[in-house]
């Protein structure tokens, strides 16, 4: 028996029994498949787990769903980063939407997820979904006043992914929302990875008037506790009665109207980071 273990910190790892893996390079990245005994197949890319079979749903459904709710009818959406495709899964659940755009950087995920994640991958030949491989920058700047809603499905803020949380990348995902646009981004673990976090909401929070974070459980990203922020510049987010209902129509496991409704419910502590 194989064990594989991400180093959540300099002190503290996370440790799970593998069957095999495989293991490929891409021009970006190192990725792995992990056929786990605990979690089903797991994707893991230069280290850091991305997801796995058996709780990829709490991240996606969390990812996807309250900005989708929030947003009145949303018909265009875009996903930056995602390449397993588990986002994009999820918004389609979503019957307003028209066209989904996923901008991947790194075509050798969605090659991988295709082939060892086919119950993540399963909406990538959705006819409503368009990929781009590109750089998320870059594609941004080509599509101004476009979408609905944003969903930034990256991984930590290190390498390829560290310019997807400075506050001029968020320019350029405000700017190309058009009226009514809501934005969602994972913002990281409060417990262990409390610098990114607070830099995330920060540079969030110069770009958009409307900012709110909420927290998921997920089992195998560092701590288990994890954060995601959600913005706009004229939508009121805090306003979580009024879809309310459009959430009972959705197939979630994690996600429902109780969350909803209570969306921005935070802890002391992580109120009390996001005001220092
Ligand atoms: N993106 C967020 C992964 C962050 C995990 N970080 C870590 N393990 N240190 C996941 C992409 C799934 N679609």
């Amino acid at each position: 028996m194989i064990w594989f273990t991400e180093h959540w910190t300099e002190n503290v790892g996370f440790s799970v029994k593998v069957n095999w893996a495989k293991r490929v390079k891409s021009p970006y990245q190192e990725i792995v498949i992990l056929d786990t005994v605990e979690f089903g197949k797991m994707l893991v890319l230069d280290g850091l787990v991305q997801t796995t079979e058996r709780d990829e749903f709490i991240y996606h459904e969390m990812l996807a769903h309250p900005p989708m709710v929030l947003h009145k009818n949303p018909e265009r959406v875009l996903v930056i980063g995602g390449g397993d495709g588990g986002t994009v899964r999820e918004i389609l659940q979503h019957p307003s939407v028209k066209e989904v755009h996923l901008c991947e950087i790194d075509e050798m995920v969605i090659q991988v997820s295709r082939e060892y994640l086919p119950s993540i991958s399963s909406q990538l030949d959705n006819p409503k979904v368009k990929i781009f491989i590109q750089d998320g920058s870059k594609f941004l700047e080509e599509r101004q006043n476009y979408y609905d809603v944003i969903i930034m499905d990256s991984s930590d803020p290190v390498g390829a992914s560290q310019v997807l949380f400075s506050s001029e990348f968020y320019t350029k995902v405000k700017n190309s929302l058009r009226e009514g646009g809501i934005m969602v981004a994972q913002t990281e673990s409060p417990i262990l990875q409390e610098e990114y976090f607070k830099n995330a909401y920060r540079e969030i929070s110069k770009v958009f008037k409307n900012v709110g974070v909420y927290l998921a459980y997920i089992p195998t990203y560092p701590s288990g506790m994890w954060s995601f922020t959600v913005a706009s510049n004229d939508v009121n987010i805090r306003d979580t009665g009024k879809n309310v209902g459009r959430v009972k129509e959705l197939k979630t496991k994690y996600f429902c109207d109780s969350i909803y409704n209570c969306l921005f419910a935070l802890p002391k502590f992580v109120q009390q980071i996001l005001n220092k």
